[in-house]
């Protein structure tokens, strides 16, 4: 069996986040998801996420290509989380490309293409006019 891992903070859940998650299960057999914590996701974006860390949990976790979800804190916290999940990939879009290269020697890391032209903060702005 080869667990992959991802992250993110899969707010207000769209195609994008989908097809990621969809890539990565494809390249295991099993695939854990650590779901930004609101902390944590105040400190990347700048802003609390549109839906709550447990409302984000449930939505990841009740996609079919995940199997399982954790809050992830800390963006330092790779090695561990890896570590407790025995994840033998690290998945993540290529917006991170080469930012996780130092966990190469606890795990292999591929960064996917993102999905074009989707993102939250578009579909918020659109929301907005
Ligand atoms: N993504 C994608 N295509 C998009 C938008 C997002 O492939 N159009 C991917 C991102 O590259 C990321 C995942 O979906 O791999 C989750 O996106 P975010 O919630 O924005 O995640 P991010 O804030 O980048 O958090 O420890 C890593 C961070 O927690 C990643």
């Amino acid at each position: 069996s080869r667990v992959v891992i991802t992250f993110g903070t899969f707010d207000v859940f769209h195609l994008g986040h989908l097809r990621i998650l969809q890539r990565a299960r494809e390249l295991g057999t099993r695939l854990v998801v650590g779901v930004s914590t609101d902390a944590l996701s105040y400190s990347k974006k700048g802003r609390l996420p549109i839906y709550s860390e447990s409302e984000r949990m449930e939505i990841i976790s009740s996609v079919k290509y995940v199997d399982d979800v954790f809050s992830e804190e800390s963006l330092d916290k790779k090695s561990e989380y890896i570590r407790v999940h025995n994840a033998q990939l690290l998945v993540m879009g290529d917006d991170w490309y080469g930012k996780f290269d130092e966990i190469k020697h606890l795990c292999e890391v591929v960064y996917l293409a993102r999905t074009p032209s989707i993102s939250t903060t578009a579909i918020i702005e659109k929301m907005k006019n």
